[in-house]
């Protein structure tokens, strides 16, 4: 273990602008906007405000299937909210979301526009609102209630604290990567074990539990986020990599985890959903004027 360091708090902790890591320049310790910007609006009955981040792939991913299962009202115009780039703190945005995250939703089909932020409270919102991917039988609600809400504590253990030491902090620090990883590994063996025994995350049917934790937890099981499966040992969560498997091949969720994505392939980035046939047209592949073979290569890569 490494030596103390001879960091003391002093009384009153002051901001340094520049902490250094991979967020320093979007980080600040006040919230409200900082800018002025309006947000657009298109013409489908929801309007998603987002990034393709795994918190913003719950929502793209439950619409999609929402749009698979014929819920035509659940068609949406998905607007990219570059965060790297401070979008999330114009005023238009910080209206629907005081806390200045992606992902936010307004629905836009009743009278008043009504708006939605947290991921998990969009998901709720949109399975009621469709009556779908949520169990009607109260017992198996609010087990898939328990595993909704379940990751909404959890996943700020993965990715504030393990992704953020493990990957972003500007220096390694043991103690803070031990923290973590013992907790990272902790919650999947909590859904390695649930999943020994059950299809999915509340019994036999898919529904908003998995599309929380999935983006998450199958990703970093997968390795595609934080590239630490190994570090991890995310192969002897055999349960896991099963079930994000079996997710990973819903056509629905091949489409819904590419929207707002501008990283990674070009043929795996549609940075604006406005219309189903965006994933056959407006990819960035071929906006950018990639040839076929070029995209092809990359066609069973997502990051
Ligand atoms: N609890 C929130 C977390 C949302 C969140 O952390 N979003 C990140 C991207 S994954 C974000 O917008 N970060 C920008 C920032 O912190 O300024 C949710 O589930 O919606």
């Amino acid at each position: 273990m490494a030596e103390e360091n001879s960091y003391h708090p002093p009384k009153v902790w002051t901001w340094k602008s520049d902490m250094g890591g991979a967020f320093s320049k979007i980080n600040r310790p006040t919230a409200g906007p900082t800018h002025e910007a309006e947000l657009p609006v298109g013409k489908h009955p929801l309007q998603l405000y987002s990034q393709g981040t795994p918190n913003g792939q719950k929502v793209t991913i439950l619409l999609e299937e929402l749009l698979a299962a014929g819920h035509q009202q659940a068609e949406y115009d998905a607007h990219l909210i570059r965060i790297g780039d401070g979008d999330q703190f114009g005023s238009g945005f910080a209206d629907i979301n005081p806390n200045s995250k992606i992902p936010a939703l307004v629905d836009r089909s009743g009278d008043e526009p009504v708006r939605v932020f947290e991921s998990g409270a969009i998901l709720l919102y949109l399975a009621e609102k469709f009556n779908a991917f949520i169990p009607n039988d109260p017992q198996a609600r609010i087990e898939c209630l328990n595993w909704l809400f379940w990751q909404m504590g959890a996943a700020p253990y993965l990715g504030g604290g393990f992704g953020h030491f493990y990957v972003y902090a500007p220096f390694k620090i043991e103690y803070c990567i031990d923290r973590y990883t013992m907790e990272t590994k902790r919650q999947l063996d909590v859904l390695d074990r649930h999943l020994a025994n059950h299809e999915y995350m509340c019994g036999d049917d898919y529904s908003i539990a998995d599309i929380a934790i999935w983006p998450w937890y199958g990703a970093v099981q997968a390795g595609t986020v934080y590239n630490a499966a190994e570090f991890l040992d995310a192969a002897s969560y055999s349960n896991v990599g099963r079930w994000a498997k079996q997710i990973a091949e819903r056509s629905a969720v091949k489409q819904g985890r590419i929207v707002n994505r501008n990283w990674g392939p070009l043929n795996r980035q549609l940075h604006e959903r406005h219309d189903a046939s965006d994933f056959e047209l407006r990819t960035q592949d071929k906006l950018e004027g990639q040839s076929a073979e070029v995209a092809e290569e990359f066609a069973d890569q997502i990051d």
